[in-house]
C-alpha cells in the first residue's frame, strides 16, 4: 500500500466533520452530499474484501426506498449475499476514521481479517438512477483503483441484478451468465417453461400494471419485457419520465400508506404491483368489486409461494426440510395461517434481509419475506441436485420436480428481487389458475398500521426478542404492554430504523380503527419517553 498516494487521494474525498456513519440495515444511507468519502472508502473496503476472499465483490450505489435526495451503498459478498457482519463493523470503522488515520484504519482491517494485500482484487459496481449516483459511483471506482483492484462497472442495474452478477462471476457461470442478457434469459426461459404448463389458453395472457417508483426497475423491466411478453403483458407506470423517485409511489409508499400510488389508474380487479427504488421489493394490490383497495404484501407472497412449494414437494415425496422466515412486521394472521393451516415451521428474525436470508439457509427449502415485500426462496445444493435429477423422469413425480426445477431458476437466490418475484407470482397464479382475489382470500390480514416518529437520537431505543420488545428507554415496553392490553387481537412494537432517521411503530388489532388508535397511542409513548422532536404525533398519523 502506497501510504502517501493513498493520503493524497483520501484528501480528495475528505470526510465531512461532525457526522457519524453507520453500516445500517442495508448499508450506509443519508443525504447524498455527505457520502463522497464513504463511497471512496467502500471502494477500498470492497477491494480488501476481494483480496481476502479471492472472489469478486459487489458495490451497489443506491438508497433504495429512501427519498431521491438520499443515497447509499450496499456491499455484496461472494455468493451474492449481503456483506458478512464482521465486515459491516470494518465498514463502519473505516467510514468514521478521520482522514489522516485512513491508512492506519486500512492496515488494521488487513491484520484483523487476514487480508492478503498482494492478491488480485475484482470489484463489480452497479448504480441506481438517482441524480447523485454516477458521481458517487466514480468515488467508489477511485477507491477500488487506489488499491490496484480490477473493476467491472455495470452502470445502471437493479440491486438484485448486481447480486446475481456477483454470484455468476464467483461460480464460473454455474449460476448463470454474468451479463444482463444472461439474467433476462435465465429468468425468462424458466418463466416460459412454467407458463407453458399452465392450463390457461393462449389468448388469455395474464397482464399486470407495474408502478416502477420512477426508478431503475422501469429501465430494466422495459429491457426484459420482450423476453416475457409471450406469457405476460406488462404495462409500466411511474417510469421516471415525469415524477420523482419514490415520491408518492413505489412499494414502500403503497405498503405504509395502504393505498394506490399516484400515477397509476386502477380498474376493479386489475392486477397491479409496485417496485421500490432499486427493484428489490415488490407488493401487489387491486381494487375489489366495491372499489376497496386490497394489498397483497410480502406476507401474502410468502404464503402463496410456500403453499405452492409445499404442494410440489409433497408430490415429489422427498423429505426436504422446509421453513418460512418472517420478521416482527409479519401480519399475525399470516403466521397463524402458515403454522396452523399449512403446518410449516415459521421463524422470526430481526428486520433486514441479511438476517432472514441467513436463517433461510438452514433449510432445504427456505422461503423468507419481510412484510414490506422483500424476499425470495432459497434451495440447498443437495435439494437442487435431487430435484433436477427427479425432473428427468416423465412420471407424476418428475412433472412436479420439473416445476420445482424451473422455480429454482426463476427465484433470484442471492437476494429479494422484485422482477424475479413478480414472475414467480405470475407463474404460480397461472399454474394454479388463481385470480388475485382467490390468492388474497387464502387468509385475511389483521388490520394494521405503521407510522414513523422523529426523536433526537433514535439509538436510545434498543430492542430484544427479534425486535418485538423494547429494552430501553426505561418504561417504554411497560407503556406499550399496557396500551396493547386495551385492544383485542392486538400487538405493537417499536424499533429504530436502520435506513432512515426515524423510529418505526407497528400496531395491529381486530379493526382498522383500533390498529390506528393503538399505533397513535404507542407513537405518543415513544415521543414522550424517547425524546421526540418536532410536532407531537397526531391521530391522522405521522409518516
Ligand atoms: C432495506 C432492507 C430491508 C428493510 C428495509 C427497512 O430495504 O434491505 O430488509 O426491511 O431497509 O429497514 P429499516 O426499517 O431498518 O429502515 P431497502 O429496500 O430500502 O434496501
Amino acid at each position: 500500500m502506497d501510504v502517501d498516494a493513498l493520503r493524497k487521494q483520501a484528501a480528495l474525498h475528505a470526510k465531512p466533520p461532525g457526522l457519524a456513519f453507520h453500516y445500517g440495515t442495508a448499508g450506509f444511507r443519508m443525504r447524498a452530499e455527505h457520502l463522497d468519502h464513504v463511497m471512496f472508502r467502500m471502494g477500498l473496503l470492497a477491494a480488501l474484501r476481494s483480496k481476502q476472499t479471492g472472489a469478486a465483490i459487489g458495490v451497489m450505489v443506491t438508497a433504495s426506498h429512501n427519498p431521491e435526495e438520499d443515497n447509499g451503498v450496499k456491499l455484496v459478498d461472494p455468493l451474492g449475499e449481503m456483506l458478512a457482519p464482521a465486515w459491516e463493523e470494518h465498514a463502519t470503522r473505516l467510514a468514521n476514521a478521520e482522514d489522516p488515520d485512513l491508512p492506519r484504519a486500512l492496515l488494521r482491517i488487513v491484520e484483523e481479517a487476514a487480508v492478503e494485500p498482494a492478491r488480485d482484487a475484482v470489484v463489480l459496481i452497479g448504480r441506481d438512477t438517482r441524480p447523485s449516483s454516477e458521481q458517487l459511483a466514480q468515488a467508489a471506482r477511485e477507491g477500488v483503483a487506489a488499491l490496484g483492484g480490477r473493476l467491472h462497472d455495470y452502470g445502471l442495474l437493479t440491486t438484485p441484478q448486481l447480486h446475481y452478477m456477483v454470484r455468476c462471476r464467483n461460480t464460473d457461470g454455474r449460476y448463470g451468465k454474468p451479463t444482463l442478457d444472461g439474467y433476462y434469459r435465465k429468468l425468462s426461459s424458466a418463466f416460459a417453461e412454467l407458463t407453458k404448463q399452465a392450463s390457461r389458453s393462449g389468448d388469455e395472457r395474464a397482464s399486470v400494471k407495474v408502478d416502477c417508483a420512477n426508478g431503475i426497475g422501469a429501465l430494466k423491466l422495459r429491457e426484459m419485457e420482450p423476453h416475457v411478453s409471450p406469457g405476460l403483458a406488462v404495462q409500466l407506470f411511474n417510469d421516471g419520465t415525469k415524477g420523482k423517485l419514490n415520491h408518492l409511489c413505489g412499494a414502500d409508499f403503497v405498503k405504509t400508506h395502504q393505498k394506490p400510488p399516484h400515477g397509476l389508474e386502477m380498474k376493479p380487479n386489475e392486477r397491479c404491483c409496485s417496485l421500490d427504488g432499486d427493484a428489490d421489493r415488490i407488493v401487489y394490490y387491486y381494487l375489489d368489486a366495491a372499489g376497496a383497495f386490497r394489498l397483497l404484501d410480502g406476507d401474502k407472497m410468502a404464503v402463496l409461494m410456500s403453499t405452492f412449494l409445499q404442494e410440489l414437494l409433497a408430490e415429489v415425496g422427498e423429505s426436504f426440510s422446509v421453513g418460512v422466515v418472517q420478521t416482527a412486521y409479519a401480519n399475525g394472521n399470516s403466521t397463524r395461517f402458515l403454522e396452523e393451516v399449512m403446518k410449516v415451521p415459521v421463524y422470526c428474525t430481526k428486520t433486514g434481509v441479511k438476517h432472514l436470508h441467513h436463517k433461510a439457509q438452514e433449510f432445504d427449502v427456505g422461503v423468507y419475506f419481510e412484510a414490506n415485500g422483500h424476499g425470495t426462496a432459497l434451495f440447498s445444493e443437495a435439494a437442487e441436485v435431487k430435484i433436477k435429477q427427479l425432473a428427468e423422469s416423465e412420471d407424476r413425480k418428475g412433472k412436479a420436480a420439473k416445476v420445482l426445477a424451473n422455480l429454482i431458476d426463476l427465484f433470484n437466490q442471492t437476494a429479494g428481487d422484485a422482477i424475479s418475484d413478480m414472475l414467480v407470482i405470475e407463474a404460480i397464479l397461472a399454474l394454479k389458475g388463481l385470480t388475485v382475489q382467490q390468492w388474497d382470500a387464502l387468509y385475511a390480514d389483521l388490520p394494521n398500521r405503521q407510522v414513523k416518529v422523529k426523536v433526537a437520537d433514535r439509538t436510545v431505543i434498543s430492542t430484544t426478542d427479534a425486535e418485538r420488545r423494547a429494552v430501553t428507554p426505561p418504561g417504554l415496553q411497560e407503556a406499550i404492554d399496557s396500551l396493547v392490553s386495551g385492544y383485542r387481537l392486538s400487538r405493537a412494537f417499536v424499533r429504530p430504523s436502520g435506513t432512515e432517521d426515524v423510529v418505526r411503530v407497528y400496531a395491529e388489532a381486530d379493526s382498522q380503527e383500533s390498529a390506528d388508535s393503538l399505533a397513535h397511542a404507542v407513537s405518543l409513548a415513544v415521543f414522550e419517553l424517547a425524546g421526540g422532536i418536532g410536532e407531537r404525533p397526531q391521530p391522522g398519523f405521522t409518516r
